[in-house]
């Protein structure tokens, strides 16, 4: 559709259509200049003003960068997507808006720079053997751009299911932006927003569980002190494809907070996850077992050590925990 010039006019500069799309100046150049993806209405000597239909083709071509579409093809798909009448009402809003600070343009540009020839400009989450859209989805995350984390994830847990996206797409960036902080000491606001993408899109997943199976409760729980929560919602999320209702404690549980849960309860199955050794106490979980009627007790997680209490028993993926806790419940 096309957009009238004068409603939008007098259109943003080069300069402010890279700071609101967080990408840079000389990435907007070489898309105009390689894929024709300048402004629309540009008149021989005048200043290059790009309009709202500009943008959203803009918009539309940076996401599908990130996503790790080539971008070549991405701007094929910009130039000629058929653009939406709403999408180009709220871009035309944004323009009008007063400008504000990018969301992190370095970040941004450095996932997107094709100017400095570098994919990456330096700036990258290693992923050795990492699918493409692992790929995209690192790239989106150092951008810090959360809503096309989250478009990337829900993709996946459509067309492929909660486990082999978890598996596939989120395991290894999840491993390479720990990895990165580890190296580096860089990146928590990384974590925060693969962090808030990966439990919105698992969210969606357990809210669409209307008629759950499961006569029985099951609980899972982040253990003492544990800020580490992501497996357990992939858990939930994996059981609600199987129709399984889940209580979900994912803040860090006090010992004494879970006995009582269990003991009010009466779940079939607890899972309590502890990501790392400082928090992997067994004392935590020893009394569970002994709860009428008996629930499975099971902890995941690399914080566990040797030495599990008696009916305490560990799970080592996510295809196990699911499958222990289907069984659990009868299912
Ligand atoms: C996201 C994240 C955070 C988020 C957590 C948000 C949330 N709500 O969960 C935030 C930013 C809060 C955070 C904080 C911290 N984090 Co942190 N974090 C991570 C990160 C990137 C992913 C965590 C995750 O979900 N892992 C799950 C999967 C992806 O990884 P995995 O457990 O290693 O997977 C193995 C097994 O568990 C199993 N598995 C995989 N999936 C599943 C699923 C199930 C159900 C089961 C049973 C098994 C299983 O297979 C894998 C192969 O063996 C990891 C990196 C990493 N490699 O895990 C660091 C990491 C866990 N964090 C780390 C650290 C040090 C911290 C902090 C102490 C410091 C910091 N970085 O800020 C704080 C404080 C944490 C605390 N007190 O609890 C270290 C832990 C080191 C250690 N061994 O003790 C890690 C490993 C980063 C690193 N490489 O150094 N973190």
């Amino acid at each position: 559709m096309q957009v009238s010039r004068a409603a939008v006019a007098p259109g943003l500069t080069v300069a402010a259509v890279a700071r609101r799309l967080g990408v840079a100046p000389a990435t907007l150049r070489t898309w105009d200049r390689r894929y024709g993806l300048g402004p629309s209405g540009h008149e021989p000597g005048a200043h290059r003003r790009y309009s709202a239909q500009d943008l959203v083709r803009l918009e539309h071509m940076r996401r599908l960068v990130i996503a790790g579409v080539p971008p070549v093809d991405a701007a094929r798909d910009a130039l000629t997507a058929v653009l939406e009448v709403e999408r180009l009402a709220s871009v035309t809003a944004l323009m009008t808006r007063p400008t504000t600070r990018p969301v992190a343009p370095d970040a941004a540009s450095a996932a997107l720079d094709e100017s400095s020839g570098r994919p990456g400009g330096g700036q990258v989450i290693a992923l050795p053997g990492a699918s493409a859209a692992s790929r995209g989805l690192a790239r989106a995350a150092l951008a810090l751009d959360g809503p096309t984390c989250s478009a990337i994830i829900d993709e996946s847990n459509e067309a492929r299911g909660v486990i082999a996206t978890w598996n596939d797409l989120l395991v290894p960036v999840l491993a390479g932006v720990g990895e990165r902080w580890r190296s580096s000491g860089r990146g928590i606001e990384i974590e925060h927003t693969l962090t808030g993408a990966v439990v919105s899109s698992l969210s969606e997943v357990i809210r669409r569980l209307k008629h759950p199976l499961n006569a029985r409760a099951v609980i899972l729980a982040a253990a003492d002190r544990e800020q580490h929560s992501l497996p357990l919602w992939a858990v939930a999320a994996g059981l609600a494809e199987r129709r399984i209702a889940v209580r979900l404690l994912n803040e860090p549980m006090p010992a004494a907070s879970l006995v009582q849960a269990v003991q009010r309860i009466g779940p079939a199955a607890v899972l309590v996850w502890s990501q790392t050794r400082s928090t992997g106490e067994v004392s935590a979980v020893a009394s569970l077992p002994q709860f009428r009627p008996t629930p499975t007790v099971l902890v995941g997680g690399p914080g566990w050590g040797e030495g599990l209490p008696p009916g305490v028993e560990p799970v080592f993926s996510l295809t196990d925990a699911v499958e222990r806790i289907a069984r659990a419940v009868g299912e």
